[in-house]
């Protein structure tokens, strides 16, 4: 009798694994034929992702569409880039104009459900600040009540802002600006006191858009939390589990020391792990439906998270590890095991 009821739940799971195979595959199906990954990204947030003087895109979220496209595609350079503001952002992954948002974009429960996103990680644990000019003579967000703050609209951004002054019995005038172009350009030009929005951004901002960056400081208060991640449409899970762990990948690799330099060397590693990220064991790739040296192909042509967060985050806005350093370091960031 318990015999049976096993191989009947066995047969149901079997059952439901082929039925939902029969609805998942729209998307990848979609991204092979056309022989590229369709990209939504920023339209120009250096450190995360913005066009280069060559016009090629760069940034840790750039990265995430490299990797996938390496795991998927055979090659980093399938991909096509979507500039988005953070208005058009979620709309254009619905209507399948993109395949994935890779974009500074904050995972939160409704964004998951009702705007029908699965979100495949986290690439940057972030949290939002207040950016000022120091001629304001400000040093705590505590004495911003009656300020007027440069804000984007669809964003987490503004949301906090108007919790955190709500909270603190203050009050602020926002000036709610689309195009970050435009929106900076307002604050620089002393239309608002005050920039918001995450810190990173912030320092990106200050960096490489403030006339003289040593005029503007960033406070020291971070009012919210902002885990930032790509995010894919609903209802190709195979899609997802691929840009899922193709981030993964990136984040083991760092894990185990190999690198875009050794990645060749380290095939010859006898660590089991090791030996399954870069296809050495086989199964990992048949599993998600890819080759075997999908990962491999990843580190080699993109690099671990490691030394994409250094060749983006810290070598162009100065930033350090902090939350997103790994796990064994006192961050956060922590590969699920491949295997
Ligand atoms: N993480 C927040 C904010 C993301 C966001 O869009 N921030 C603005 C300010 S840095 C931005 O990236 N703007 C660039 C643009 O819209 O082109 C969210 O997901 O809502």
């Amino acid at each position: 009798m318990k015999m049976k009821t096993i191989l009947a739940a066995g047969a149901m799971s079997v059952a439901a694994i082929a039925a939902n195979n029969a609805h998942a595959g729209a998307a990848l199906d979609g991204i092979k034929a056309k022989g590229f990954v369709q990209c939504g990204v920023n339209t120009g947030l250096p450190g995360f992702s913005a066009a280069n003087a060559e016009g090629k895109w760069e940034g840790i979220d750039v990265d995430i569409c490299r990797a996938i496209a390496a795991a998927l595609l055979g090659d980093s350079n399938k991909v096509q880039y979507t500039p988005l503001t953070a208005a058009q952002r979620f709309t254009a992954l619905q209507s399948g104009e993109i395949d994935i948002l890779s974009r500074n974009t904050t995972w939160t429960l409704t964004r998951d459900t009702s705007l029908g996103l699965t979100f495949t990680g986290v690439n940057y644990y972030d949290g939002q600040g207040f950016l000022v000019p120091t001629a304001l003579g400000v040093s705590s967000a505590e004495e911003l009540d009656g300020a007027t703050v440069c804000v984007e609209p669809g964003t987490t951004t503004e949301l906090n802002l108007a919790d955190y002054f709500r909270a603190k019995g203050m009050s602020f005038q926002p000036v709610v600006i689309e195009n970050i172009n435009e929106a900076t350009a307002a604050f620089f030009s002393g239309r608002c006191d005050v920039y918001t929005t995450d810190a990173s951004g912030l320092a990106s901002i200050r960096s490489t858009m403030a006339p003289n960056p040593d005029d503007y400081a960033i406070l020291p208060e971070i009012i919210s939390k902002e885990p930032l991640g790509p995010a894919v449409a609903q209802g190709d899970e195979q899609w997802a589990d691929i840009a899922r762990w193709a981030q993964i990948a990136m984040l083991e690799a760092e894990e185990y020391g190999v690198t875009s330099a050794n990645v060749d060397e380290m095939k010859g590693s006898d660590n089991p792990g090791i030996q399954r990220l870069l296809g050495v064991s086989p199964g990992m790739g048949e599993a998600l439906g890819l080759d075997e040296e999908w990962a491999y192909r990843i580190i080699k042509e993109v690099g671990n998270y490691g030394e994409s967060y250094e060749k983006n985050v810290t070598a162009k806005l100065g930033l350090e590890r902090g939350l997103n350093a790994l796990w064994t370091e006192g961050g956060l960031q922590y590969a699920m095991p491949v295997r």
